[in-house]
């Protein structure tokens, strides 16, 4: 008897330590989708999180991709991940402030100046405080990627100052505080969801809508716009949001190597949206589109005209949220 115990733990021990660390890896398919196309930066995203979670998972975490709203929007999928019916999503933030009403701190209109503060307020404390807020909604957040900065394009005319804007159809993501900003603009400013977009701006339903250079070009609204005017008046973030009914029954290693593989995700995410943002506006110029900078001077009359809106939507966003992001940039900024 004491013999076969001490053969059957002597099995057992030669057994763990000949196990592979993916021993603590289920055989998995994580679904993951975005309204974008595969060609978008967040393809370099997913590709490089599925290459660290093959790594680190032996092979047994998977993931598979879904572009171009092929599992719906956004918002459709992000409620999949709140009722465990898909594992994630690389959603932008907007669609989301009805879940969440902080997310509406990144909608503000002309909040960041650059890349650089958006990295630094995201990766930093007040990234955080906004994320620990998500599991009381059903989400987990592994990281912030890159959408970028917003640009307008219509078929009208080009948009060289604020008044250019009056009675233009632009289509906003579902969210009040860009609705405001546009509206306040003198703009007929309609909510849709992004896959509806291309078709509406073909039909002429809508004459206008603005999403980063990047999604100008995969999406190719270059096709059905003439017009494309620098006006960077918003960088809202993509979420890399997790499932959390689904993320409570995974391993503490699976959860892990989710997190880390969601920063490797990031970097290369970053760093392909950045070196594809100038070739895209040199792409969309050469099929044709017609760009215009704003003049500094012009684009301080546009930040201003705009300021009424932190004003207007603070309370509904949560005033501390507004306080903690401008402390935030007050410190970046060295003021
Ligand atoms: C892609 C969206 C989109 C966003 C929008 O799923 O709706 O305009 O910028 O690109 O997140």
């Amino acid at each position: 008897m004491k013999h076969a115990i001490t053969a059957a733990l002597g099995a057992m021990l030669a057994l763990s330590v000949a196990m592979p660390a993916s021993a603590q890896f289920t055989d998995r398919n994580l679904r993951i989708s975005n309204g974008v196309n595969a060609d978008h930066p967040a393809g370099n995203g997913v590709s490089a999180m599925e290459a660290c979670l093959t790594e680190k998972s032996g092979g047994a975490t998977k993931i598979t991709a879904f572009w171009g709203g092929a599992l719906g929007g956004d918002l459709q999928a992000t409620q999949a991940l709140r009722s465990g019916t898909q594992e994630m999503v690389v959603t932008s933030s907007s669609p989301l402030v009805g879940i969440l009403p902080a997310l509406g701190v990144f909608d503000l209109p002309f909040l960041f100046a650059n890349e650089e503060e958006a990295d630094a307020v995201l990766d930093g404390e007040f990234g955080d405080y906004i994320a620990e807020m998500l599991p009381e909604v059903g989400l987990i957040n592994l990281a912030y990627w890159e959408n970028g900065f917003r640009n307008l394009t219509n078929s009208r005319n080009p948009v060289e100052k604020w008044e250019d804007l009056e009675g233009m159809k632009v289509r906003v993501m579902q969210n009040n505080i860009f609705l405001d900003t546009f509206q306040n603009m003198g703009a007929n400013a309609t909510p849709m969801a992004f896959g509806e977009v291309f078709s509406a701006l073909e039909t002429k339903a809508i004459d206008a809508q603005e999403n980063p250079f990047v999604t100008i070009d995969t999406s190719k609204f270059y096709e059905v716009q003439e017009y494309l005017s620098v006006t960077r008046h918003a960088y809202t973030p993509f979420l890399v949001l997790f499932s959390k009914p689904i993320w409570d029954t995974l391993s503490a290693e699976e959860q892990a190597a989710l997190q880390e593989c969601a920063i490797v995700g990031r970097d290369a995410q970053r760093a392909a949206s950045r070196e594809l943002s100038e070739k895209s506006l040199a792409a969309v110029t050469e099929a044709g589109m017609q760009v215009n900078e704003l003049s500094a001077e012009e684009q301080a009359r546009m930040v201003e005209k705009a300021q009424v809106v932190y004003e207007k939507h603070a309370a509904d966003i949560g005033p501390e949220v507004v306080e903690r992001v401008q402390a935030a940039l007050a410190e970046i900024r060295g003021n």
